[in-house]
C-alpha cells in the first residue's frame, strides 16, 4: 500500500499542533456532549463559511438524515441519483420515497429543467446535491420551491468552503449539510454540519443528535446519537487554521492536471463555474472512448497497474444499487447512467507531487496513443 498512490490522502495539523489542542481536554475530562472544542468550533465555522446558523455532527450522513427528520417531511423527495450512497439512503431512512432526477451533462448537478415534470402532491422537498463541489443552479431551484411549497436540503458534502456570488454555499435552501470526513477539504476525522436560517428547525436538530432530550428530566423527541465530539473538534480546530492554504495548495494540483488534459480529445473536465469560488474537492474526468481512443476502464485498469488508486465517483449510481433492486428505473435518468459510466476521479489531495500528477496524465495520454 506504501508506494501506491491513493485517490485522497487527509491533511492533518503536526502532530505537536493537535496535541496542544487537546491538552485542556486531559485537565477537563470534558470528552463530548457539546463541549468547549465542540462550541469554539461551531463559532469558527459560521464566521468561515458565512452562514447564519450551524450545528455540528458525528458525520455528513447523520447531518442529511437528522435534517430531513426535523424537517417533519413526507411522501416524494426530488434528488439526483449521481452521488454517494448517503444520499438516497437518508431519504429512505426517513420512509420517504426518492424520485430521480437527472443530472446536467457539464456539471452534473440536479437539472433543473427536469424538477417541474416529477413534481405531484406528494412531493415535499428537493434535495440536490453540489457534487464535486459544483454549485447547484440555487436560483432556479429557490424559483421551484417557492412556486410548490418545497423545502430545499441541500447535499453540500463536497462543497466546504465553496461560494457562489460572494455567498457562503451553506446559505442556501432551508438547510445544507456538509460532511467533514477524513476524505474532505476540510476534516474533523468523522464529521459533518447543518446550516440553517430557521432557529425553531435548529432546536428539533440539536434535539434529534441528543437523543429527543428537551430538558434533564424531559424526553420528548425519538432522537438518535449524532454529537460530534471533542477530539474531533480540536481536529477541526487545527484544520481550520489551515485552510485557505489546503485549498491553495489543492488549487495548483487541479490546475495542473487542466494543463495536461484541457485539450485531450475525449476527455470531459469538471467545468469552471462562473461567480463560484472553488474548492477544488474532486478531479473527475469523463471518459468518451471512441473519441478518446480507450475507456474508462482501461484507464481504470492502467493507472492501478501503475499504483495509482483512481475511483469511479460514483459508479453505479445509486438508483441501481443492489438494495434498491426492482424498485427504481436506472433508465429514467440516461444522463446520470451515462456519466456513471465513463467517470473517474482522479487522485487529488493537498501534499501530492507535482512529478505525480504529471506521470498519472502521461499514463492517461500514453494509453491514449497506444490504443491509435
Ligand atoms: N453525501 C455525499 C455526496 C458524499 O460524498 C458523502 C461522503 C456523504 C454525503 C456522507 O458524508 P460522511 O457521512 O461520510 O461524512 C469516501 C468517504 O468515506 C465518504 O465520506 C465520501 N462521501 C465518499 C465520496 O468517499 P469511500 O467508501 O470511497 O472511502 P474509502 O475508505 O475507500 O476512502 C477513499 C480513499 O481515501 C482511500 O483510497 C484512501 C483514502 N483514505 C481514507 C481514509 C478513511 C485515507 O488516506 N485515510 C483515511 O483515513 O467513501
Amino acid at each position: 500500500m506504501d508506494n501506491k498512490t491513493l485517490v485522497t490522502r487527509p491533511s492533518i495539523p503536526t502532530l505537536d499542533e493537535y496535541v496542544e489542542e487537546i491538552h485542556d481536554i486531559w485537565d477537563s475530562r470534558w470528552l463530548t456532549n457539546m463541549g468547549e472544542k465542540h462550541e469554539r468550533l461551531r463559532g469558527l465555522l459560521r464566521d468561515y463559511l458565512s452562514v447564519s446558523h450551524i450545528d455540528l455532527l458525528t458525520n455528513g450522513h447523520m447531518s442529511l438524515e437528522l435534517a430531513l427528520q426535523a424537517l417533519k417531511l413526507s411522501g416524494e423527495v426530488i434528488t439526483t441519483p449521481f452521488t454517494f450512497a448517503s444520499t438516497t439512503h437518508a431519504i429512505v431512512r426517513n420512509n420517504l420515497t426518492p424520485v430521480f432526477c437527472d443530472i446536467d451533462p457539464t456539471d452534473f448537478t440536479i437539472d433543473t429543467a427536469r424538477i417541474e415534470d416529477l413534481i405531484t402532491d406528494q412531493t415535499s422537498a428537493i434535495m440536490p446535491v453540489h457534487v464535486y463541489g459544483n454549485v447547484c443552479d440555487v436560483e432556479e431551484i429557490q424559483r421551484i420551491a417557492r412556486k410548490y411549497g418545497l423545502k430545499v436540503i441541500y447535499d453540500a458534502a463536497h462543497a466546504f468552503g465553496v461560494r457562489y456570488g460572494g455567498k457562503g454555499i451553506g446559505s442556501f435552501g432551508d438547510v445544507s449539510c456538509f460532511s467533514f470526513h477524513a476524505t474532505k477539504v476540510f476534516n474533523t476525522i468523522e464529521g459533518g454540519a447543518a446550516c440553517y436560517d430557521d432557529e425553531d428547525f435548529g432546536l428539533e436538530l440539536y434535539r434529534l443528535k441528543n437523543f429527543g432530550i428537551r430538558g434533564p428530566e424531559r424526553v420528548d423527541g425519538v432522537g438518535a446519537n449524532a454529537k460530534m465530539n471533542e477530539f474531533c473538534a480540536a481536529m477541526g480546530i487545527c484544520n481550520l487554521r489551515h485552510i485557505d492554504d489546503e485549498i491553495a495548495k489543492r488549487g495548483v494540483i487541479v490546475e495542473r492536471y487542466r494543463s495536461h488534459l484541457a485539450d485531450v480529445g475525449g476527455i470531459q473536465l469538471n467545468p469552471v463555474q462562473e461567480g463560484v469560488t472553488p474548492n477544488y474537492a474532486y478531479f473527475p474526468i469523463v471518459v468518451d472512448e471512441r473519441a478518446f481512443g480507450a475507456s474508462r476502464n482501461e484507464i481504470f485498469d492502467e493507472l492501478q497497474r501503475n499504483g495509482v488508486m483512481a475511483r469511479k465517483y460514483f459508479y453505479p449510481i445509486t438508483s441501481s444499487y443492489d438494495c434498491y433492486h426492482g424498485r427504481f428505473n436506472s433508465n429514467l435518468t440516461p444522463v446520470a447512467l451515462h456519466v456513471s459510466k465513463r467517470v473517474l476521479t482522479l487522485p487529488l489531495y493537498a501534499d501530492i507531487r507535482l512529478k505525480e500528477v504529471d506521470r498519472i496524465c502521461d499514463i492517461i495520454c500514453g494509453l491514449r496513443r497506444m490504443c491509435y
